[in-house]
């Protein structure tokens, strides 16, 4: 079995390259590290859906997701972008303090996610003002995206 150890250093190098993250002081990271979960998505599962309740920021560790959103002007949600390996999801509900805003959908077998719960997300974000108004910034763009596309 992998020691915790090099689960820590395997963790640890890949939330660097995470553009996000990249800055955040080495303690911080650890400590993030210590309270990550991960989760498995096969193809076409739902890892958010717009509308519900969430509590969780997710991070892109190994497949690609499809972000959808149902407008007022399509019987059919609306593909809007993919994400994959690097990238990072479900920050609007968390920072708008608002239900999930679009459907996240993985795009291949064994997509797999490192989650962060509300709580340390707050932690991780709160006390950096840089990437706290980063995020805002960024939530406040997609909401205005939302509108363009008379997201419902
Ligand atoms: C979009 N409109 C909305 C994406 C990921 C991270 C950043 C864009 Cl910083 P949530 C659904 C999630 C939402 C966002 C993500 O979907 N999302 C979008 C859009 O145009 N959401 N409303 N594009 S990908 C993306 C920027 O993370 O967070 O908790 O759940 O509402």
């Amino acid at each position: 079995m992998r020691s915790t150890q090099a689960r820590h250093e395997e963790y640890f190098s890949f939330l660097r390259s995470v553009s996000l993250l990249k800055d955040l002081p080495e303690e911080k990271l650890a400590k993030i590290i210590d309270c990550l979960e991960i989760e498995y998505f096969d193809k076409g599962e739902y890892i958010i859906r717009e509308g519900e309740e969430g509590n969780t920021f997710f991070i892109i560790a190994k497949g690609e997701v499809l972000v959808t959103q149902t407008t007022e002007d399509f019987s059919e949600p609306q593909e809007i972008k993919s994400l994959g390996v690097g990238d990072y999801f479900g920050e609007k509900a968390l920072i708008s303090e608002d239900v999930r805003s679009a459907n996240i959908i993985a795009k291949e077998n064994d997509t797999q996610c490192l989650v962060v719960d509300r709580d340390n997300f707050n932690q991780m974000v709160g006390t950096y003002e840089e990437l706290q108004a980063y995020l805002k910034e960024y939530v406040e763009q997609l909401s205005l995206s939302d509108e363009r596309r008379n997201a419902v």
